[in-house]
């Protein structure tokens, strides 16, 4: 189970999604058009080349005459044919930016040089990613440092992680095994070591592995107990002295704010909240909170993300699930 199988050939890995084998589908087929297209072209030239070659004795008269049907349907045949390919490539991508409303959420964060994974109920691993088949997995993604990229051969997905921003990424494997992941945005001198493993496991086999590395909180808990020590639950909790919104439901809807205008509070907004609270202030608040750029860790901050999205669905104003 350790060995990461090569696949039949080093270049063409194996396909685990399917996703990655429409894509080998289509570049096959693209391959196969491409080849259908310009054949043609070139056996003709070569053969005219030397039918026609200097000095032979052959009949040159009866140049070209235009032939309408011929000429459209040169044209007509293979824009239709690529427009085809063009229809199943927009699907297949309009796919990979809809991640299902259900899926696995996984956070993740790239430095140089290593991945770190934490899974909802708080397992963390470090260039290494559990799994489990047949389910969607969405990753959430940002950087520490520089650009990064998280590359997953097997999967036929390439997403690029940036400082600052959280990117996603999301796939379903179909089938069990070990593949690489790589980096794939040349960041620095170690890049190239900058891999791992991703772990298919089977759904009972996942279950088991996150029993067996469980850890003592969940990312939104951990993100309750930095929010009272970073001191948001100061002015966020019911406070009579500050006036600050309540963060319950908020996560997931539409934000209006005082510029005008509305945004939907989504990972990327609550980030932003934390780190440049003055960039985008609420409707009805005064811009009091301060910049926590700086002080807060990136793993802090995809804690304190993930208890801002618990909240969505917590219904009173108590902190939900405190130790
Ligand atoms: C000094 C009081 C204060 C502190 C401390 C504070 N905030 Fe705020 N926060 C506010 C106020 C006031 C607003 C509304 C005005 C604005 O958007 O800047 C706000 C807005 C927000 C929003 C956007 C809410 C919405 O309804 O869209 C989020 C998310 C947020 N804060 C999270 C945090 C987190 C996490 C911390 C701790 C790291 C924190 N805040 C610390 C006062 C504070
Ligand atoms: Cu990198």
């Amino acid at each position: 189970m350790d060995h990461i199988d090569p696949g039949w050939f080093a270049f063409w890995p194996a396909a685990i999604s399917r996703h990655a084998s429409d894509v080998d589908l289509m570049l096959a087929g693209l391959v196969a058009l491409c080849v259908a297209l310009t054949a043609p072209v070139f056996v003709l030239m070569v053969w005219f080349a030397h039918k026609y070659r200097s000095g032979v004795d052959v009949d040159r008269s009866g140049g070209p005459k235009r032939n309408l049907r011929l000429e459209t349907a040169w044209a007509a045949i293979p824009f239709v044919l690529v427009l085809f390919f063009y229809v199943w490539a927009a699907r297949a991508y309009w796919d990979l930016h809809e991640p299902p409303a259900d899926a696995l959420e996984i956070s993740v964060i790239a430095k140089q040089w290593m991945w770190k994974f934490q899974h909802p109920g708080g397992q963390r691993e470090i260039n290494e990613l559990h799994v489990p088949l047949g389910r969607a997995v969405k990753l959430s993604m940002t950087s520490q440092d520089v650009i990064h990229s998280l590359f997953f051969p097997s999967l036929r997905i390439k997403q690029d992680v940036l400082p600052e921003r959280v990117s996603y990424e999301w796939f379903e494997a179909d089938q069990p095994g070990v593949h690489h992941l790589f980096c794939a945005e040349f960041c620095g001198t170690s890049h190239s070591k900058m891999r791992g493993r991703i772990v298919v496991l089977e759904p009972e086999a996942y279950a088991d592995w996150l029993a067996a590395n469980e850890a003592d909180l969940t990312l939104a808990r951990r993100g309750a107990a930095l929010f009272r020590s970073y001191g948001c639950s100061g002015c966020h909790m019911n406070s009579d002295v500050v006036r600050a919104p309540p963060l319950y439901g908020v996560y997931g809807r539409p934000v209006p704010l005082a510029s005008g205008g509305f945004v939907t509070a989504d990972e990327q907004y609550v980030r932003d909240s934390i780190l440049m609270p003055l960039d985008k202030v609420v409707a009805g608040y005064r811009p009091i909170m301060p910049s926590f750029a700086g002080r807060i860790a990136e793993e802090d901050l995809v804690q304190l993300v993930a208890y801002v999205k618990s909240l969505a669905t917590a219904d009173d104003y108590r902190l939900p699930d405190t130790p």
